[in-house]
């Protein structure tokens, strides 16, 4: 079932079924939401990339909609007793318009910013961006997408002068005869993915893993790389040298569809494999059979993900690894390349339509005058008046409430209090600011703190679009209406451009659709040829597609790249130290990630009854050489602390993980929650925090303030 929704009565029961999308991670397996007497179940579908499967969150999805803590009205805060009590549309979004009025008259118009996920449909994400330039005319608008995909993206667009993910199929996984994955762990974050890394070592491939922890995905590989956090660069650099000494670099390759290897090579030239052994940990004869692994390889492909990326040179150490799959001619060679893992549902059509501080629909960028002039146009408003730039998350996110930075704020799919690095600190700035207003289904921690909190739909209550890890742009399809009280973000943003008396969008998802495929026309991400009913006729439409009536793009840079030349560039990139380093008071390496039964800042999957009995609690794992060192058994309580904050939660003893380093996920809140330690220094090209290293001291719980 490819075209959507269809009706049916089976012994008298109204029954309903529809073909959508999870709506969790940038895999977005595709299932059949069944509604039987109002009651929904979620059923297997056959596509292309989860072939059937989901995980346990897929499956427990459709338990949050007729969730008790479901947000059915709009809340405000009460000034008398500082409450957050339920209030009416009309008054709800009189007081925002009022709120958002006053701000911008006191101060300006920068002085009201908007924070959006990448969660949110391309419909919803085109509209918030809109909504921020034309309805309110602030440059300030950035969304979470700047925690999880930009280093990647940046160092794509650098070298291919294009990002997206996976420039080619899912399915070209399962084919390749290296496979080399390097900061992922598939078998928790995309359980059914794992399906083609089977089919890969069952046709004889050879899957490599680079992971500091011996994770499930790192126990499926036939060679697993344990370097210490952040010296995957160093790796990378040393990978390539090997290469070039042992003559699998491609020559021809290099010569004709690239620019800039003279100065790589220099720079690679230093990398000698003990010296990266030194840093990494990584014995010399593992980083041999690996770069052999890729350079003999048929079909090699290189993947990066959050592991590689989140950290203060997480550009710079993608490029590693692209200079890597570059010099061995795998970008654009079938069957072989290099991709990125993106992470949210629509991590990829979330960063293309202009929620992103520099960026304008279509992936143009607003410094642009030719774009700025396109996308006015469309948008039917002078060019001049367009913003410019405003600036990364963590820099918005920590400039609110202070003198120069914006006094309100509006978000729509994110939970900065749990997901921001340095969140206590994120919290203070929150709480600083003259008005925040939170849409969400559910009250967040962030949404907690709100002065407005506006009950949106779930995924399963609208239609639109989502482009996956791929590029393949899909169709979300409502099943039934949003509960009584309930609004789309969409008519939410509508509503409030007509209460401020400004151009905004409808609240008509296809409208806003039509809108966005020409407002992207000719630019990077063209979706100009992408309709919802060819996406009905397909198992989706992959981008670039400039024409209606012309092919897709399933596989990119078999001719070309996106540069002016058609060439990819190679940049020279060093390795360089954490921005902290371990010491004598914080003498351990603390990195952070994700399990498998729990989802982001935890808003929505921590109320699943099932996850939550899956991954009840936060968890610190250690060694058993360090635990016993600190006299901390397993189970017990310890407290992590760093520079910046400490949280709880119970010790998690593993003898696999390295015994300098701990780990943490990411999915709590309150006192167990990660981020109160994690470091917001960020990569000076993507902005992107570094979530996957600090210096941390552990000790078992006390009370606060006070180590045992
Ligand atoms: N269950 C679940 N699935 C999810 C999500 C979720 O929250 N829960 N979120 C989705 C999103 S938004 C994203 S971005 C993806 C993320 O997907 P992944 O990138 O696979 O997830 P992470 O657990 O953040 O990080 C991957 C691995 O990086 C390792 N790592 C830590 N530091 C380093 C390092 O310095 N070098 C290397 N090489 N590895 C390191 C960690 O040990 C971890 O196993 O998952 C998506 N899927
Ligand atoms: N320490 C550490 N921190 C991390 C990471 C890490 O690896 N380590 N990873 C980072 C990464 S990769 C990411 S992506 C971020 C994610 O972190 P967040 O940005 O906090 O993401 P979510 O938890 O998905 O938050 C989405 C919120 O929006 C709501 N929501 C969902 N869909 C919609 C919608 O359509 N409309 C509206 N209005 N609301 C919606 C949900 O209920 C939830 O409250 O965390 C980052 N933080
Ligand atoms: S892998 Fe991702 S998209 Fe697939 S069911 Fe699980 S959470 Fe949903
Ligand atoms: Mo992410």
């Amino acid at each position: 079932m490819t075209d959507g929704a269809r009706t049916a009565t089976r012994t008298g029961h109204p029954l309903r079924e529809v073909a959508t999308h999870c709506p969790y991670c940038a895999l977005q397996c595709g299932m059949v939401l069944r509604e039987e007497d109002g009651r929904v179940s979620v059923l297997p579908r056959q596509f292309p990339t989860n072939r059937g499967g989901l995980c346990q969150k897929g499956w427990t999805s459709a338990e949050l909609l007729a969730h008790p803590d479901r947000l059915t009205t709009p809340l405000l805060r009460d000034p008398a007793s500082g409450e957050l009590r339920p209030a009416s549309w009309d008054d709800a979004l009189a007081y925002i318009a009022a709120g958002i009025r006053d701000v911008q008259r006191r101060h300006g118009r920068d002085a009201v910013a908007v924070f959006g996920g990448g969660g949110l449909t391309n419909e919803k994400a085109y509209a918030l961006g809109r909504f921020a330039r034309v309805t309110l005319r602030t440059r300030h608008i950035d969304y979470n997408g700047r925690f999880c995909m930009s280093s990647a993206a940046a160092a794509g667009m650098r070298a291919f002068g294009v990002d997206r993910g996976l420039p080619f199929p899912l399915s070209d996984l399962g084919q390749a005869d290296t496979l080399l994955l390097v900061g992922a762990n598939p078998a928790e974050t995309m359980p059914p993915l794992v399906r083609w890394l089977t089919e890969q070592r069952q046709r004889g491939g050879k899957l490599i893993v680079v992971d500091p922890r011996v994770t499930a995905t790192a126990r499926q590989a036939d060679l697993h790389l344990q370097p210490l956090p952040g010296t995957d660069l160093a790796v990378a650099n040393a990978l390539l040298h090997i290469a070039l000494t042992e003559g699998y670099a491609d020559g021809d390759y290099i010569a004709t569809r690239t620019t800039g290897f003279t100065d790589v090579r220099r720079t690679v030239a230093g990398w000698w494999p003990a010296r990266a052994e030194a840093l990494s940990g990584v014995p010399v004869a593992d980083l041999e059979e690996t770069a052999r692994a890729l350079g003999t390889a048929e079909r090699a492909i290189v993947l990066t993900a959050r592991g590689a990326e989140q950290h203060a040179k997480g550009v710079d150490t993608v490029t590693g690894f692209v200079n890597l799959a570059l010099a061995l001619g795998l970008p654009g060679r079938p069957g072989s390349g290099y991709g990125c893992l993106t992470g949210q549902g629509n991590g990829q059509g979330g960063r293309e339509h202009g929620q992103k501080a520099d960026q304008l629909p279509g992936y143009r960028k607003i410094d642009d005058p030719e774009a700025r002039a396109h996308v006015a146009r469309v948008w039917g408003v002078p060019a001049d008046e367009l913003p410019g730039p405003g600036v990364p998350a963590y820099q918005l996110l920590d400039s609110l409430g202070t003198p120069a930075g914006p006094r309100a704020l509006l978000v729509f799919g994110s939970n900065p209090v749990v997901s921001a690095p340095r969140a206590a600190r994120i919290e203070g700035r929150l709480r600083d600011l003259d008005l925040l207003v939170v849409a969400d289904f559910l009250l967040s921690e962030t949404a907690a703190l709100a002065d407005v909190v506006l009950p949106t739909a779930q995924w399963a209550e609208e239609d639109g679009t989502m482009t996956n890890l791929e590029g393949r742009v899909l169709r979300r399809r409502a099943l039934r209406p949003p509960p009584n009280g309930v609004r789309t973000d969409l008519a939410i943003l509508a509503d409030l451009a007509t209460r401020l008396a400004a151009p905004g969008t409808t609240a008509d998802p296809s409208a806003v659709f039509a809108e966005l495929r020409r407002a992207s026309a000719g630019g990077i991400a063209d979706y100009a040829g992408i309709s919802w009913a060819r996406i009905d006729a397909a198992d989706g439409v992959f981008w670039p597609c400039p024409r209606e009536d012309g092919p897709d793009a399933p596989r990119l840079f078999a001719d070309g790249f996106a540069t002016p030349d058609g060439r990819a560039r190679f940049h020279p990139v060093e390795h360089r130290p954490a921005a902290e380093e371990v010491c004598a008071e914080y003498p351990l390496y603390f990195t952070t990630g994700r399990v498998l039964a729990q989802y982001q800042s935890g808003t929505q999957t921590r109320r699943v009854a099932a996850l939550r009995q899956a991954a009840p609690t936060a968890f610190v794992e250690l060694h058993p050489d360090l635990a016993d060192r600190l006299g901390i058994a397993d189970g017990e309580p310890v407290r992590v602390s760093s520079r910046r904050g400490e949280f709880q939660a119970p010790a998690r003893l593993s003898p696999t993980i390295r015994p300098d380093t701990v780990f943490a996920p990411f999915h709590w809140g309150g006192t167990a929650r990660a981020n109160s330690v994690t470091n917001d220094a960020v990569d000076p090209i993507s902005g992107m925090p570094e979530f996957k290293i600090c210096a941390v001291r552990v000790a078992k719980a006390g009370p606060p303030g006070v180590d045992r």
